[in-house]
């Protein structure tokens, strides 16, 4: 075994690279640098560890990704037979791969109805920059060429290309690069716990949810439906706070949509592949989406690859349009990344990981986790549906009044997880969790004791314990 202080050197050299030579996203590169990097270095199951030995559990799957946990085997082998055997081609010239028909034809198994036809790319940004360019194509080819705006919610969260940060309702996505593009427009989101504080009283959560679809009815109607094109939505909003439709929600938004012939994009990145319970955010809600796309969980994050699929009305027009379709790149379909995909999809059926998650581990965790939280003073809500879980921190739980500085008691709580060896995201101040589906109930134990410990010590801080 290593001596602890080669360990160290060995630490303190990666951070030095690091620091010198490496830009993270979504970070302050000079406060980063300052404080120094932590280097992952090794995972397994639902555990990384770092340069320094330790230990982590990480109830974020990375970043929402790795539904069947680290370390699996079948993934690794699925992969390198494919790097041995094709580790390169494309799909331009007339040709295509077995491993990338094969995954394409599973995904039309799995996803709703109609959805029998796939593109893919490489990450979630790129498949819902994609996506918004299929439903241009698809309003051209059908003659209306009016139809150019994208809608979407506050709150949201697509991607950081052009198209999809301007898509995205995330206020500070957007100054740095002087975005949203025109023809970007917002509506809220069916945020019911902030719905107090927003001004709409003790409204209950399916008046709510109504009341927030008919604000898509309102814009789609102010901007005229001639010119609106699509739709775009995160079945369960995600990085913007986790924010769960009431049930009236999405049967209202789609009559709206359907009324109004707007297309409805579903962004599946988080919610696919068994998240909810289900396969897709889609199948949980009842939704049937004109285009959806997915990533993250499409691979468990073992290889960067997305997918976009088209439900039957933009499916028939684009493959029957009679002309090449200018759209496309270089590992689009990659052939490891299918295979590994492919295999990916392969275990979480066999092992039934889907089904667990509906019927065992999902119930499980988000009973543990209104019984050991819900009633604590700090937090104001405990919501989730299958592995997805938010612990909304609040000033005041009676009123629902939120702290005064958002993001400060969830980044001071999420620390103290972080110091314990637990990873949570905090998303201002409520602390979200998103563990792989393999997750066990003694994992789930651990998970939700490091939680409760961090935020009794948050607690304390702030004079509420
Ligand atoms: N759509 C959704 C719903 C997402 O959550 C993307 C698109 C973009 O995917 P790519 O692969 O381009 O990153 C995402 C990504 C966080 C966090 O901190 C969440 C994401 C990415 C990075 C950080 O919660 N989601």
């Amino acid at each position: 075994m290593a001596n602890p202080s080669s360990k160290h050197n060995q630490t303190q050299h990666w951070r030095a690279l690091d620091a010198a030579h490496h830009i993270h996203p979504f970070s302050d590169t000079a406060a980063l640098n300052k404080e120094g990097v932590r280097v992952i270095t090794r995972a397994e199951g639902i555990y990384l560890w770092d340069s320094d030995g330790n230990r982590m559990l990480d109830g974020m799957s990375g970043l929402w990704c790795v539904q069947v946990g680290y370390g699996n085997k079948e993934l690794a082998q699925a992969g390198c037979e494919a790097l041995n055997t094709l580790p390169y081609y494309n799909h331009f010239f007339k040709t295509s791969n077995p491993y990338t028909v094969e995954l394409a034809a599973k995904l039309a198994s799995l996803l709703p109805e109609g959805h029998s036809r796939v593109l893919f790319a490489n990450s979630g940004s790129e498949a819902n920059d994609s996506a918004l360019k299929l439903i241009r194509y698809y309003w051209n080819l059908r003659g209306m060429r009016e139809k150019k705006i994208h809608l979407s919610r506050e709150y949201a969260y697509h991607g950081v290309t052009m198209a999809a940060a301007s898509l995205s309702g995330l206020t500070p996505m957007h100054p740095q690069w002087d975005l949203p593009l025109p023809g970007f427009e917002k509506v809220p989101g069916p945020y019911w716990y902030g719905a107090r504080q927003a001004g709409y009283g003790d409204i209950g959560a399916d008046e709510f949810g109504v009341k927030i679809a008919n604000k898509l009815e309102e814009k789609i109607l102010a901007l005229g439906p001639e010119r609106v094109a699509s739709f775009s939505a995160e079945p369960v909003q995600g990085a913007g706070g986790l924010i769960f439709p009431p049930d009236s929600y999405w049967p209202a938004v789609a009559e709206i949509c359907a009324k109004y012939d707007v297309l409805l994009h579903l962004d599946e990145v988080i919610t696919g592949f068994g998240r909810l319970g289900e396969w897709f955010g889609a199948q949980a809600y009842g939704i049937s989406p004109d285009i959806m796309t997915m990533a993250k969980g499409l691979s468990s994050g073992y290889q960067p690859i997305s997918a976009i699929s088209l439900g039957a009305r933009m499916g028939e027009a684009i493959a029957n349009a009679g002309e090449e379709l200018v759209h496309g790149y270089t590992y689009s379909g990659h052939p490891v990344a299918s295979a590994v995909a492919l295999k990916n999809l392969e275990v979480i059926e066999r092992d039934g990981l889907v089904g667990r998650v509906r019927d065992g581990i999902g119930p499980y965790l988000q009973r543990r986790m209104r019984e050991v939280l819900a009633d604590h003073p700090l937090v104001g809500e405990v919501r989730g549906r299958g592995l997805l879980c938010a612990i909304e921190l609040v000033a005041d739980k009676k009123e629902r009044r939120f702290f005064p500085n958002p993001g400060d008691i969830g980044t001071h709580c999420r620390n103290y997880c972080f110091a314990s060896g637990l990873i949570m995201r905090a998303i201002r101040d409520t602390m979200v969790c998103a563990p792989p589906l393999t997750i066990t109930e003694r994992e789930v134990d651990e998970m939700i004791g490091l939680a409760k410990a961090a935020i009794d010590r948050t607690a304390r801080d702030c004079g509420k314990m």
